[in-house]
């Protein structure tokens, strides 16, 4: 199934961080509020727990016609025929990715520098996550990015980019002259305690701003 791929309101699932127990409540919650793009992101769960989460979790997402990228497990994201991949600076090389993945799979990179920006792009990403822009509690071992890196890394690559790090309702119309293709979020959705609802204003904030 070919799903379009809208960049727009990206989910990025951290169990430690969830308002609700169940991981495919939260996830549905937040497809009913308009997320349009999806990562599972198991930092602890076992390969095969992984692959059952991402089979059932791929089975949620289709049924809002979201596609679903998986972090950083190769195999994961091979045996669930999941829709993508998502790799940052120290996993698997970004060339190396593209070739298992085949040409058709999404692959997203996360980058800090225009120089990984071109690499990045030159070696197969579809897409580029860049970030943190701001403070983020999600991820202890991320690197800030200025607005001004942000700008020179939209210059310097034509992939899709998307922001990531302490992106919350409040901040997200500081990227509106940006040519940003969207918004990726951990904690301003799941921490939330109505996440369809934290979904659905972020969503309706991000579609003000990108328009
Ligand atoms: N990569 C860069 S910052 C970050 C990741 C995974 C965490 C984003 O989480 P939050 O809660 O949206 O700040
Ligand atoms: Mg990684």
């Amino acid at each position: 199934m070919k799903l379009l791929l809208d960049y727009r309101l990206y989910l990025v699932t951290d169990r430690n961080l969830m308002t609700t127990p169940i991981l495919t409540d939260a996830v549905q919650e937040a497809l009913e509020g308009g997320v349009t793009l999806l990562q599972l992101r198991e930092k602890q769960l076992a390969a095969a727990d992984f692959l059952t989460e991402a089979n059932t979790i791929k089975k949620l997402a289709h049924d809002y016609q979201v596609p679903l990228i998986i972090n950083d497990n190769l195999e994961v994201a091979q045996a669930s025929n999941a829709d993508g991949l998502h790799i940052g600076q120290n996993d698997l090389p970004v060339h190396q990715a593209r070739a298992a993945l085949g040409p058709d799979k999404i692959l997203g990179v996360s980058i800090q520098t225009v120089a990984e920006a071109q690499e990045a792009e030159k070696e197969g990403a579809t897409y580029l996550g860049v970030g943190a822009m701001f403070n983020t509690n999600t991820k202890n071992d991320t690197i800030h990015v200025s607005h001004e890196t942000l700008q020179a890394i939209c210059q310097a690559v034509q992939i899709p980019i998307v922001v990531i790090g302490g992106i919350k309702r409040e901040n997200i119309s500081q990227f509106q002259q940006d040519p940003i293709q969207g918004f990726a979020v951990v904690s301003a959705i799941l921490q939330q305690p109505d996440i369809q609802k934290a979904s659905r204003e972020l969503r309706q904030e991000i579609d003000r701003t990108l328009q």
